[in-house]
């Protein structure tokens, strides 16, 4: 099994993250954390457990994060997610798994529970993994690898001209985590807004997930329900923002690249230093996924279009799943009156310092689609029994 933090602040894209998660088998999911960001810490956490909960998965504890960012005042984004967060579906507020323990403490003791196994997936803002640094700066030494999902690297933002929506709303906390983790033997992940936008999700992909799970568990189904009710929001939003009557769906990719990166270094492992490929060793039967995650972008199958300030000189990357990446030294500005929150990578090498993350610069969206897809459409296997104990439990 594969132990996984995932920490999010959902939000409708943060929620199909949550439902990937769920479908995987070998995922040992340790703990949810939910704080602030496109909503507020309360409704994000209602919303994490609601998601959960109506997935039958009430014994995945979910922990609640920071109220505020570390520095500069909160800025919600309801007309994005919709005024809870979870566009126009009605969650029932199931309050079972959420735990006493709060994220930053979460962080720290899922790292110690899994030293150098953790996989740890950042997908809102990075307050709490900020404030876990606090507790305990071993936190990059101890986690196998963490998998971000923020920034706008030289490139347009979401949020302020410039910058994308995570790293805005806590620039310093952001700062923090690329400057300590910078520092792990495996240089954070970041699925930064330029590569995660081409993750368009269609109105007829949607579609044909629904119809595609009328195998799948009847709860399993509901679940989608709802979430195609989230997802209508996010459409209408997406549109009235000038993209069309679609969405982009940032989180799930971060996520679904973590986990598959695990299981693909996992594989080596066992096959040892002769299986150099990891294509190899991740067969469809053995994945449970029908197809091979990056095959289609090694063979070329990517649009590749050139970006003048992408550096011609720095090494690609490609072990992370449907992905080219690029090594960088990279950083947050914390003062400019118009760039706060922006999110710049040196490639020139002027500042002079080692690359502290792996950007993820290009994304197969096509294939992650649909292997996104016939997951959803899979569904969780087996689906849980229902909780003998549905009492809420205090705290
Ligand atoms: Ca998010």
């Amino acid at each position: 099994m594969i132990p996984i933090f995932i920490d999010c602040d959902p939000g409708i894209d943060d929620a199909i993250a949550l439902g990937y998660a769920l479908c995987q088998e070998d995922l040992n999911i340790t703990g949810v954390a939910a704080s602030g960001g496109n909503g507020a810490t309360a409704q994000v956490l209602d919303n994490a457990l609601s998601w959960l909960a109506l997935a039958g998965r009430t014994d995945i504890p979910v922990h609640r994060g920071a109220e505020q960012p570390l520095a500069g005042a909160t800025e919600f984004a309801e007309e994005t997610h919709g005024p809870t967060g979870a566009g126009y579906a009605n969650l029932l507020a199931d309050r079972t798994a959420l735990s006493t323990v709060g994220a930053a403490t979460a962080w720290v003791e899922a790292a110690h529970a899994h030293p150098g196994r953790l996989v740890g997936v950042l997908l809102g803002p990075a307050t709490n993994l900020a404030l876990a640094l606090d507790l305990e700066p071993e936190l990059p030494r101890l986690l196998r690898r963490l998998f971000v999902m923020g920034g706008s690297f030289n490139y347009r933002g979401n949020t302020h001209p410039t910058t994308e929506w995570n790293t805005t709303f806590d620039p310093e906390a952001a700062a923090r985590m690329y400057q300590s983790f910078g520092e792990a033997e495996q240089l954070p992940v970041i699925g930064s807004l330029e590569a995660t936008e081409s993750i368009v999700l269609s109105p007829d992909r949607l579609e044909r997930t629904v119809r595609g799970a009328s195998g799948a568990a009847a709860g399993w189904q509901h679940w989608l329900e709802h979430l195609t009710e989230a997802l209508r929001f996010y459409f209408e939003f997406h549109e009235s923002d000038g993209h069309g009557y679609i969405a982009h769906i940032h989180d799930p990719f971060v996520l679904a690249a973590a986990v598959e990166w695990a299981r693909r270094a996992d594989r080596l492992v066992e096959s040892g230093p002769e299986g150099a490929d990891p294509e190899e060793h991740l067969s469809p039967e053995e994945s449970g996924n029908p197809e091979e995650p990056g095959s289609s972008l090694e063979h070329g199958n990517l649009v590749e279009p050139e970006s003048p300030e992408e550096p011609g000189n720095l090494e690609e990357h490609g072990d992370i799943p449907w992905s080219r990446t690029i090594r960088a030294a990279v950083d947050v500005e914390l003062h400019g009156s118009l760039t706060r929150g922006e999110t710049i990578a040196d490639w020139l090498g002027r500042w002079g310092r080692a690359p502290n993350a792996e950007l993820i610069k290009r994304i197969d969206a096509g294939a992650f689609l649909d292997h996104l897809e016939k997951t959803l459409a899979r569904g969780p296997a087996p689906w849980p029994a229902p909780s003998l104990d549905a009492e809420a439990h205090p705290g």
